[in-house]
């Protein structure tokens, strides 16, 4: 399988407040280094750079605008004298105004951004760009033909909606590659997410649309991040409606339980029967993950990857979560080995 990946994601590093206290993000470098390492010792297949896109690329799910303030957010937080990173601290939640953008930085931030673990450095934009970028360009090898490629994306993407960044996704990699195939000639695309935390952007950019149905496998929000999606009954609207999927599950879901969600959600793609699947590929579901509550075993992760390969498309893996454990690079790659063992 091919695997897409830039260097660039070294330029972001950030910070965020964990129990109240200013510490490096779980959203490090060492986790794409670790997962490239397993690429590497496992010989997954070639390891390729990406292309550079146009931003009119991400502005086919982002607002123009807010893809503007991602690009220019570093430099107007410095221009007003600050050097460490830009956090949001304060949202326009309620009965407040959302419908008027601040000209100061300290206001867009919120404006665009639905928590605060999402710090902009001096080379986030460019990290984010080619993390976007390296979903693209997978998709692009789809389009060529490819059965499957492995989109090594780093910042993640899967909370980013239309116009706003959240849990340490700025552009939304998944959702920019699911348009970018039906931008390619595709008629229906089905993206799958099975990151730990419920992918709220890809489930807001298309909740209205029936050419992107939308499922996650996540822990229920009523006690896990983001806490305010995710919940069963959000089926989609318009004409979007009965495309959209949540499986909430428990604290402490093991294989069993995944397994039977992941296979519902499974049933409803080969129904849709789409052109290509995307995947956003979490695997904070590991049960050493440091921040999430799920009990998969190193092995459950290549039943996860065959399990998607009986579906028989072309897919595309997006990288997303899962922290700084050893072992993440081995259930990465284990699901990319069990999907080309299963297809
Ligand atoms: C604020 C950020 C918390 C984000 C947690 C979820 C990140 C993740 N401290 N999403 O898939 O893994
Ligand atoms: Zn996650």
């Amino acid at each position: 399988m091919l695997t897409i990946y830039s260097d660039a994601h070294h330029l972001h590093h950030g910070c965020e407040l964990k129990d109240g206290v200013l510490m490096p993000c779980f959203e490090q470098p060492g986790r794409a280094d670790t997962i490239l390492a397993r690429v590497r010792a496992t010989g997954l297949g070639p390891v390729a750079a990406p292309g550079e896109y146009d931003s009119a690329r991400y502005a086919r799910v982002h607002s123009p605008r807010y893809v503007r303030f991602l690009e220019r957010a570093w430099d107007e937080w410095t221009a007003s004298g600050r050097s460490h990173d830009a956090l949001p601290l304060i949202w326009p939640v309620r009965d407040l105004r959302g419908d008027i953008e601040p000209e100061f930085i300290d206001g867009k931030l919120g404006f665009y951004a639905m928590d605060a673990g999402v710090a902009i450095t001096a080379g986030t934009w460019k990290a984010v760009r080619a993390s976007a970028d390296v979903a693209l360009t997978g998709m692009d090898a789809l389009l060529a033909g490819e059965r499957s490629a492995f989109a090594l994306c780093r910042p993640p993407g899967h909370h980013a909606a239309a116009e706003y960044m959240g849990g340490y996704c700025y552009l939304n990699n998944a959702a920019i590659a699911a348009q970018s195939c039906l931008d390619g000639g595709a008629g229906k695309v089905a993206l799958l997410d099975v990151d730990y935390h419920h992918g709220n952007g890809g489930q807001s950019i298309f909740y209205q649309r029936d050419d992107v149905m939308f499922l996650s496998l996540h822990g229920d929000p009523k006690y896990s991040y983001p806490y305010f999606s995710g919940h069963r009954d959000e089926t989609g609207a318009g004409s979007g409606l009965g495309f959209n999927h949540n499986y909430p599950l428990p604290h402490g879901t093991g294989w069993p339980a995944y397994s039977e969600a992941l296979n519902h959600a499974c049933g409803r793609i080969a129904a849709y029967a789409p052109d290509a699947l995307v995947v956003s590929l979490g695997v904070d579901t590991f049960k050493d993950d440091p921040i999430s509550q799920f009990r998969l075993e190193s092995e459950d992760f290549l039943r996860l990857g065959a399990r998607i390969a009986e579906l028989g498309l072309p897919t595309l893996f997006v990288m997303e979560g899962g922290y700084m454990v050893d072992d993440i690079g081995v259930n990465a790659v284990n699901v990319l080995t069990g999907f080309l063992a299963g297809g």
